[in-house]
């Protein structure tokens, strides 16, 4: 019997603290627009390695790797090809995404 109700203390405390957590750690996703050229092509994780120019706010201009989670966007891409796209930048990751191919 007071074991349940010291449980379910135990259990609205740790409700408390994660909700409170939460707040204080809020995450809205952020979207950088990329412009860059397909280097070439992970297919095993779906990470397109793109040359990419600076991405103001988020990073300098370099060549790095970036998850593509969309397949029809992912069946798309060919090394060289020259793109614009968003970088939506989550808490721990990002992927890309809105792909367009470029002239
Ligand atoms: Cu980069």
């Amino acid at each position: 019997m007071h074991r349940r109700i010291i449980l379910s203390i135990l259990a609205a405390t740790l409700a408390g603290c994660a909700a409170g957590e939460k707040k204080e750690t809020a995450w809205v996703d952020k979207r950088h627009a990329l412009t860059g050229e397909v280097i070439r092509l992970e297919e095993k994780d779906k990470v397109v390695v793109v040359k990419h120019e600076e991405i103001p706010d988020f990073m300098e201009a370099m060549t790095m790797g970036f998850p593509v989670p969309d397949a029809a966007e992912w069946a798309k891409l060919k090394p060289g090809m020259k793109i614009k796209a968003t970088v939506v930048e989550r808490k721990d990751d990002f992927y890309l995404t809105e792909i367009q191919e470029t002239p």
